[in-house]
């Protein structure tokens, strides 16, 4: 046995060591301080740039001109310029807190009468598919997330597998399936010409697609374009897309904003499902529902057996897991509760007419402004052809500039201008602006 005093001596020279070590390691942390002060590990990062839509509202924000307008972000605004809570919303939001719903997590594909309401709004009720089962639903993200659930379901069902998109789309459908890893390419869409649908064009890249590739098309109220198919272009798109044995991927942001009319507008959809034709639809209400910040929407996938459904149903909460865990649950009841209850669905049906109809009548004041200012005799007539919550002036970026930088009206720089964003009182000074930046910058 070693002697008390032995012990004191071995455990003093182990304290030692200990503290030696420790010091060691603490001027080796200070010395790796004093040569990276100042600089960050995060030195490589880039600034963005600023987002196209979202980043006008940005800018628009900064202007402090009496004269600004935004007629950038696609959000509507009532005749006094002011963002707008729909009526049936706040009821049903006092419906809700009455009956004091808890905050538990909903399911990871999200609330069951959601999910119910909207396949039944976006197919029809008494929709074959929906009767079937074939309908496999997840509550999404609104559009923007529902769209992304369904590119990462493509890349890793549909490997290699191009998406074709239109030419001009929605900025955001290119970032979406370049973060999924999809590949994709333009079909044509827009002819500046005719300021219409280049159907020849769009027709020729459909058919010169590889067999199976994904046709990602706006089911309604293209944006920025506010050109859409008639009904027999329609049925001719669908005729192509089943003789190359490709799939149509709907994104339906504006169900009821084309025509006022929420069965009207989801009659593209519904034709390829009337035909025993499989779809991926991805859906949204920031639009008709004004529930934007909600971010409350859809992906379903229109498939052609039940079992079928329930596979790809599985795989999509497999995807939605690991990146949110499940969905928000505010918009969701929200929907549930208005879609749900026949008076409440007619309230939001008058409110949805009104919105769109809000849209019609300073569409028309812009139209009989331009004209009426213009005495040069262009014809202005497709302001009123276009359709939807936007305009496609058909101003270059430079002109688009003009417009915000001399006028203080903000918008994006592809021509595009939020008719939603508008009221009558300024439909002359916007024609002014128009007109100017037309004539007056290359
Ligand atoms: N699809 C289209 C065609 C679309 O215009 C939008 C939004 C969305 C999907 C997605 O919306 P969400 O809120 O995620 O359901 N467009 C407007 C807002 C934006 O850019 O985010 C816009 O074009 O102004």
């Amino acid at each position: 046995m070693a002697s008390p005093a032995a012990c004191r001596n071995v455990s003093a020279r182990l304290l030692k060591a200990l503290v030696g070590r420790q010091e060691a390691r603490l001027g080796n942390a200070l010395k790796a301080m004093s040569t990276t002060t100042n600089v960050s590990r995060f030195e490589q990062v880039t600034m963005a740039p600023a987002d196209p839509i979202l980043g006008v509202s940005e800018a628009f924000k900064r202007d402090e001109s009496e004269k600004k307008l935004n007629l950038g972000v696609g959000a509507y605004r009532t005749e006094d310029l002011q963002p707008m809570v729909l009526e049936v919303v706040k009821k049903a939001e006092r419906k809700m807190l009455e009956s004091g719903e808890n905050k538990e997590y909903l399911p990871i594909e999200g609330l069951a009468a959601f999910n119910k309401a909207t396949a039944e709004l976006l197919l029809g009720a008494d929709n074959a598919a929906i009767k079937e089962n074939r309908v496999a639903t997840i509550q999404g993200l609104s559009g923007t997330g529902s769209l992304r659930l369904g590119a990462a379901f493509i890349q890793r069902y549909f490997p290699g597998t191009t998406v074709y998109i239109s030419n001009p789309t929605w900025g955001n459908h290119m970032n979406i399936f370049n973060d999924a890893g999809v590949p994709w390419k333009h079909y044509r869409y827009f002819d500046p010409k005719t300021v219409g649908l280049d159907f020849e064009g769009m027709m020729a890249d459909i058919e010169n697609a590889p067999d199976g590739s994904i046709m990602l098309l706006h089911g309604c109220a293209h944006n920025p374009t506010g050109v859409d198919p008639t009904p027999e272009q329609w049925e001719k798109i669908a005729d192509l897309i089943e003789k190359k044995n490709h799939m149509a991927f709907f994104d339906v942001a504006y169900q009821g904003f084309a025509s006022g009319s929420l069965d009207q507008d989801a009659s593209s959809v519904r034709r390829f499902v009337e035909r025993g034709m499989e779809v991926l639809v991805a859906q949204s209400y920031s639009k008709n529902l004004g529930l934007y910040a909600e971010r409350i929407g859809a992906i379903n996938a229109v498939v052609s057996s039940a079992d079928a459904a329930a596979r790809v149903r599985s795989q999509l909460k497999r995807i939605a897991r690991p990146m949110y865990s499940n969905p928000p649950c505010h918009g969701a009841r929200i929907v549930a509760n208005v879609v749900g209850d026949a008076k409440m669905f007619d309230e939001w049906r008058a409110e949805m007419q009104e919105m769109a109809g809000r849209i019609k009548t300073v569409r028309q004041r812009l139209f009989d402004e331009l004209s009426s200012k213009d005495k040069s005799g262009k014809d202005w007539s497709f302001v009123l052809k276009q359709i939807g919550m936007f305009s496609f002036t058909g101003l270059n970026k430079a002109q688009s500039d003009n417009m915000t930088n001399k006028w203080h009206i903000y918008m994006t720089k592809d021509g595009r201008i939020s008719l939603a964003g508008l009221n009558l009182a300024k439909c002359e000074y916007l024609a002014d602006a128009i007109i100017d930046s037309y004539y007056n910058v290359q």
